[in-house]
């Protein structure tokens, strides 16, 4: 446009433009000269090529998120599984099995069932398409500070290794599949950290690999890296990480190969041998009935139904033994399928995520399943007669234990246990007995005094409680018992407590506990496990940083200063025992 000295504006076309413009109209004039039948043959040929191109465009069954409207059907193709097995039985076996199905599948949490009532094919729920922004809150700013603070000193000192040394500037490991790395991931997604999250997704699509000759624990492997690996699926609808899942369901198998199906504790990842724990003969129960989320979930996104089969079939062998009303012994043996006479029975270590997998399995599965609640709600009650007493002289009610069998009680509790009060809250939410809640409460107050009647206000790892009214003190602490490895459990019911009843008071007592943990566990590369609550003048650090410190415990004070009720929905996703969400299907 050139502006001329005169009051008005000419318009100065160039000269390729002009030539357009003419070949426009000549295209123009060529148009208006064809009949009615020939612009017909054009529309049709022209409509026809659009479709043919849609029709061919590339499907994005790797996008980052999953369109909520239409769910994803995950249907294996044979190539993505030669990619992912080693073994090309596999391959076949999984193959003929998804072309059998003929029974179509139409909303998530459907369905197949073959002739002998075993589960063939599911549809797995879609993401929900929750976007995760970062923190909105002054308190998990603060989480999201100690959370970058441990990730700063695991990548520095121990990266791709299980755990972090943050003292001796160095790492752990234990099975050596960057526990911290799989286990953090969804913590990372949920607190909004993009580099963080870029930088683990790298390390584990390109490092992470199961063919390892090295004994790993069923349990333990189970509830972080099976866990850990499906829920980043869910949450980011990424298929590596679902790859990477079956590959090591595969793997855990033959765990299961016993009379009973009942697993060994123990497999060797590269030759696949199970075998019982070298300590003793015995798996423990909480282990064998805390890996029916994962499994499940695991047929329910890939369509193969063995691992479900699997460990459905232990829940329901346990489910037909004989029990104290309700309770278990927390020793139970693979080949015999048999608990072993005499043993604890606690809601500590060994026996807690027995209880929890109950109610979240029936949970998981739409509350079809009747007889989980049924021992669900059994297992409370047998608790509330058998395991609860109050101290004196302040009456707090806590859970012990029954050694011998169920002859003596011990005034003791794991603080493993703490994470009861969470679970119970969840299920009045679904429906359990309303008197649930007021036992909820009641320990989740117990808990607390656990870490407030230390300098410190750091729970021990074991608790026992007055309840001969021998001493002033509701509770001590002996001397072996007074560490604190950054466990989560009782900031996990401080969530659910927070969640269902929105009493701020439980807001505030995990953040009096986080500044706890910023004070007496915090070091120049991270945080570490401590020897002693007891003693603020020298807790005596540990020089370890679990794994569950990133996946639980700073998960947990993320979602418990939220504001935001639907941050982490539990009306659609059911949480595993090491905060991995999994969605919940409809049967
Ligand atoms: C975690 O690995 C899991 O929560 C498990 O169920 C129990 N112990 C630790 C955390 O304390």
């Amino acid at each position: 446009m050139t502006a001329l000295k005169s009051d008005h504006v000419a318009l100065n076309l160039p000269s390729e433009v002009y030539a357009e413009t003419k070949k426009a109209k000549s295209y123009w004039r060529w148009w208006n000269q064809l009949s009615r039948f020939q612009r017909s043959l054009i529309y049709m040929f022209v409509v026809a090529v659009l479709f043919t191109i849609l029709y061919f465009l590339p499907g994005n069954s790797d996008s980052a998120i999953v369109d909520v409207e239409k769910p994803e059907v995950n249907t294996l193709k044979k190539d993505v599984l030669v990619n992912i097995r080693n073994d090309p039985r596999d391959v076949e076996n999984d193959f003929n099995e998804i072309e059998n199905d003929n029974q179509v599948l139409e909303e998530p949490g459907d369905v197949q069932i073959d002739d002998n009532s075993n589960i063939k094919h599911v549809l797995a729920r879609p993401n929900t398409g929750v976007q995760f922004t970062g923190p909105t809150e002054e308190r998990q700013k603060a989480v999201v500070e100690a959370f970058k603070h441990a990730w700063k000193g695991y990548k520095q000192f121990a990266w791709g290794h299980d755990h972090l040394k943050p003292i001796s500037e160095g790492y752990h490991d234990w099975f050596g599949l960057g526990l911290t790395i799989v286990d953090s991931l969804d913590t990372i997604y949920i607190m909004g950290l993009k580099n963080e999250y870029a930088e683990a997704r790298e390390w584990i699509d390109k490092h992470l690999h199961f063919d390892k000759n090295r004994d790993v624990n069923l349990f333990e492997v189970t509830i972080r890296v099976l866990g850990g690996l499906l829920s980043i699926y869910h949450l980011s609808g990424d298929r590596m990480y679902l790859n990477k899942a079956i590959d090591l369901g595969d793997r855990l198998l033959p765990c299961f190969e016993t009379e009973m199906g009942v697993p060994f504790s123990d497999i060797n990842l590269f030759t696949r041998k199970a075998h019982a724990p070298k300590w003793s003969p015995d798996s423990s129960t909480s282990e064998v009935t805390t890996i029916q989320l994962e499994f499940r979930d695991l047929s329910r996104s890939s369509g193969i139904s063995k691992y479900e089969n699997a460990a459905a079939k232990v829940s329901m062998h346990i489910h037909k033994l004989e029990k104290k009303d309700g309770l278990v012994p927390i020793f139970i043996n693979a080949n015999s399928g048999q608990f072993r006479s005499y043993s604890t029975i606690t809601l500590g270590a060994r026996g807690d995520s027995y209880y929890e997998y109950l109610l979240k399995q029936w949970i998981q599965t739409g509350k079809t399943i009747d007889y989980l609640r049924d021992d669900y709600i059994e297992g409370i009650s047998g608790v509330e007669k058998h395991l609860t007493h109050r101290t004196v002289p302040n009456g707090f009610l806590f859970v012990g234990e029954l050694l011998v069998g169920g002859k003596d009680f011990k005034p003791k509790m794991d603080h493993l246990t703490c994470y009861l009060p969470g679970t119970l809250a969840l299920g009045v939410h679904y429906g359990m007995p309303e008197s649930h809640m007021k036992l909820a409460e009641e320990l989740l107050t117990t808990c607390y005094q656990t870490y407030a009647q230390q300098p410190t206000f750091l729970a021990p790892e074991i608790t026992y409680f007055n309840i001969q009214g021998e001493n002033s003190n509701d509770m001590y602490v002996k001397t072996n018992d007074a560490h604190n490895l950054l466990r989560p459990e009782f900031i996990e019911s401080l969530w659910y407590m927070y969640q269902l009843t929105k009493n701020t008071t439980y807001q505030d007592w995990g953040w009096q506990i986080f500044q706890a943990f910023e004070k007496y566990t915090k070091v120049i590369n991270g945080y570490t496990s401590i020897g002693n609550v007891r003693n603020t003048a020298n807790v005596r650090p540990k020089d370890l940083m679990e794994s569950f410190f990133l996946s639980e415990t700073l998960k947990y004070l993320y979602l418990l200063f939220s504001d935001n009720p639907k941050l982490l929905d539990i009306d659609k996703y059911v949480v595993n025992s090491e905060a991995h969400p999994l969605p919940i299907y409809s049967s």
